[in-house]
């Protein structure tokens, strides 16, 4: 009968795991921007991947189901240095993984924040994701060791930045690449929806993992070393001066804006190779 099959899976899968930490990792790596790459070369660095920028290892269990979410808008040049680095150290790390990118519509000011809510949101519809990494389109992680996916606690992974000297530029900082469960998502509400422009959302998400009894999980800084693309300034994406009063209400606010106050419309939705891309309508500052 059914539940006897469904068991006889479950110890299959069980008795070929993945490794942890996974056989095909190489360690650090020279990450560089000077050459740029072509999405047509990408695709040909990684011939294993299903559409919608999609994989799994086919020799053993993933130990995890990882929806990557890349907040973006206006950052073509990026997001191919993105998936040229990202699509191989993925790989050696052996995860069942997706690429979101996810795409902000028209000009109005951006929002980080709802934007990984909506990638949160629509990569559930697609798979049983059960961990879910967030990542700027600009930050690349130069060793493999520094797994993207999930742990007990909350995680920050992009601890050693090059652009701050290789240190973190203040204790609570969550900026860059995090990565947080299902569960954990869910405890904390999800993201604030209400920080337009530059600043302060990911202090916003800090707060509420602290609120709800979690803590930070981090690799070292060797293992966190990354790299950020230099690049001018966004438009439409300005210092946000509302951001100093919304942190310091977060314990207040956390409960009723997130993700059950998400509004937003799909516009697009497009499977390439190499990714996922949802265009969205995430409205406008009230
Ligand atoms: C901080 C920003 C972060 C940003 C880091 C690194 C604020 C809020 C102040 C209450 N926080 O200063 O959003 O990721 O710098 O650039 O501005």
């Amino acid at each position: 009968n059914s539940v006897t099959t469904a068991t006889i899976i479950a110890k299959a899968e069980e008795l070929n795991k993945c490794l942890d930490p996974s056989p095909l990792l190489v360690g650090l790596q020279t990450i560089e921007f000077s050459t740029p790459v072509s999405l047509v070369t990408v695709r040909k660095e990684n011939p294993h991947l299903q559409v919608g920028g999609r994989y799994k290892p086919d020799d053993c269990v993933a130990l995890q189901k990882v929806a990557v979410i890349i907040p973006f808008r206006n950052r073509e040049e990026h997001l191919k240095f993105w998936l040229h680095y990202l699509h191989p150290f993925l790989q050696r790390q052996q995860l069942d993984y997706g690429v979101f990118v996810i795409n902000q519509d028209e000009e109005s000011t951006f929002n980080r924040a709802k934007l990984m809510n909506i990638g949160y949101t629509e990569a559930l519809k697609e798979y049983d994701y059960d961990c879910f990494v967030f990542s700027d389109v600009d930050i690349i992680p130069m060793d493999d060791r520094n797994t993207y996916r999930c742990f007990s606690q909350p995680r920050h992974l992009s601890v050693s930045m090059d652009k701050f000297g290789f240190k973190l530029p203040y204790s609570q900082y969550f900026g860059g690449v995090c990565s947080l469960s299902k569960e954990q998502i869910q405890k904390i509400n999800g993201f604030p929806n209400t920080y337009w422009g530059w600043g302060g959302e990911d202090d916003d998400i800090f707060n509420r993992v602290k609120n709800r009894g979690m803590t930070i999980s981090r690799p070292n800084s060797d293992i966190g070393k990354c790299r950020m693309i230099q690049h001018a300034r966004d438009k439409n994406n300005e210092a946000n001066p509302h951001r100093f009063e919304r942190v310091a209400h977060t314990k207040r606010m956390m409960d009723k804006d997130g993700l059950n106050s998400l509004e937003y419309k799909v516009v697009a939705v497009e499977k390439h190779i190499l990714f996922t891309k949802i265009t969205v309508d995430v409205g406008e500052p009230k």
